[in-house]
């Protein structure tokens, strides 16, 4: 026997790559497992029948002799297939897009790359075999790939995945049901928790970045958490949110992150949990962390990533032109043209004095003017950050003083200058490959 599975908490994407598994592999039947999402739940009590797909309990472990992973690379993700751990004979097909290195299920095949969706896969191979989809088919693979890729907007997703969908769009995808599906109003308790979470977020800045904690102790089920916790970073407008959620036994946190230096899965592996970059979470038992340990663990593991992220160092323009006070404008004009710059310091003994920019060239009115010393014409608050502040960070600081220089000081001397074409060069190199 053949079957496919996938994790727990069994998400859109995870869903549509079971069944996907079942129309490529010949005989294969899906087995999703008990505890799924509440909008996968939703949709399974209206669409089961409609595909080959079961419960753990609904099959004879004994007799599978392949099993096929989707969306996940780690045995106790699983529902109920410790059983086949065991068995050496059993040929296992991975499929997923989770790349955090720790999946300890070895695939006798696997396919496992950089994508929006693992769904997305699944339609490579669909698109090469020439499956036949049906409307419903084509649906729940949208739904998957779009709630996985934020409907094709998160960093992580690709052309291919863009190419999917327009695939299942061919293969009649009902855009009105996936919407359904996607949008699920906010419930009564889901409210509760978010104003729960208003009522005290701990804000610490952590490598530059603004990092929110909250705890919230959670008595009843409450469905979504994660996009509870992914409304609430923005509305904080903070660049990492981390929700601990306080139960009996086990607390569970769920994180979100806004910016590329902050990436949540990896955090979330060192507590035993996993994600993407933008999304993860982990559960852990009450008796191992406090949550205030949990905290602390968080900025702990935040911090020590720094080294690998991208500082302003690496960015910054040099060497940097300055002046003294006393240079004309005319002379201003001169140097910008022939060094191709567009902002230039004035200094006197290794102090900075102002910065003069191109449009500060564009205010002079009388011909006269041009022999004015530059101290008239410069902007006299200079804004310095230091090498180590981050690109996000420099962002912020131009945004928040609506300056487009600034100086970058190392014990007090220049070495380098940060532009808005800098900031924006390093965010388009490092869109993702
Ligand atoms: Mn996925």
């Amino acid at each position: 026997m053949l079957i496919a599975t996938t994790h727990k908490n069994t998400d859109f994407d995870a869903l549509a790559s079971v069944i996907g598994a079942t129309l490529l592999y010949p005989g294969c039947i899906g087995v999703v497992p008990k505890m799924t999402n509440k909008n996968v739940e939703q949709f399974l009590s209206t669409h089961k029948t409609a595909f080959n797909l079961v419960l753990p309990n609904e099959i004879d472990h004994e007799k599978v002799s392949k099993l096929i992973v989707v969306d996940t690379d780690q045995w106790h993700r699983l529902d109920r297939m410790d059983k086949l751990r065991n068995n050496k004979a059993l040929e296992i097909d991975l499929w997923d897009h989770h790349m955090t290195g720790k999946g300890d299920i070895e695939p006798t095949w696997s396919l496992k790359e950089h994508i929006g969706a693992t769904v997305t896969l699944l339609v490579r191979e669909m698109k090469k075999k020439g499956t036949q989809l049906t409307p419903l088919d084509s649906t729940v693979m949208l739904i998957g790939l779009y709630e996985d890729t934020g409907h094709l907007s998160f960093p992580s997703t690709t052309s291919e995945d863009a190419s999917a969908a327009a695939f299942l769009l061919e293969n009649k995808a009902d855009l009105n049901v996936a919407n359904f599906f996607l949008n699920p109003p906010y419930e009564e308790n889901q409210k509760e928790i978010l104003f729960e979470m208003m009522k005290k977020t701990e804000k610490r800045t952590i490598n530059g970045h603004p990092v929110g904690f909250n705890c919230v102790k959670l008595d009843k089920k409450v469905p979504n958490l994660a996009a509870v916790v992914s409304m609430y970073r923005k509305i904080i407008n903070v660049d990492a949110l981390f929700v601990i959620f306080i139960s009996d036994e086990t607390n569970t946190v769920i994180g979100r992150s806004g910016v590329e230096s902050i990436h949540v899965g990896e955090v979330m592996l060192v507590l035993g949990g996993g994600g993407h970059a933008g999304a993860g979470s982990a559960s852990i038992k009450t008796a191992k962390y406090t949550p205030t340990q949990i905290k602390d663990k968080i900025s702990a593991i935040l911090l020590e990533k720094k080294s690998e992220t991208v500082s302003i160092a690496d960015i910054m323009s040099f060497p940097v032109v300055s002046v003294p006070p006393t240079t004309t404008m005319r002379e201003i004009q001169t140097i910008m043209q022939r060094e191709k710059i567009r902002g230039i310091l004035v200094t006197e003994n290794d102090e900075i004095l102002g910065i003069t920019v191109l449009w500060d060239l564009k205010r002079i009115k009388k011909q006269r003017q041009w022999d004015s010393p530059v101290k008239a014409f410069m902007a006299r608050d200079v804004i310095t950050i230091t090498p180590n502040t981050s690109p996000t960070m420099a962002a912020r600081i131009m945004k928040e003083k609506d300056v487009g220089y600034l100086p970058v000081l190392q014990s007090n001397k220049v070495i380098g200058i940060v532009t808005r074409t800098d900031i924006l060069t390093y965010y388009y190199d490092l869109l993702p490959d």
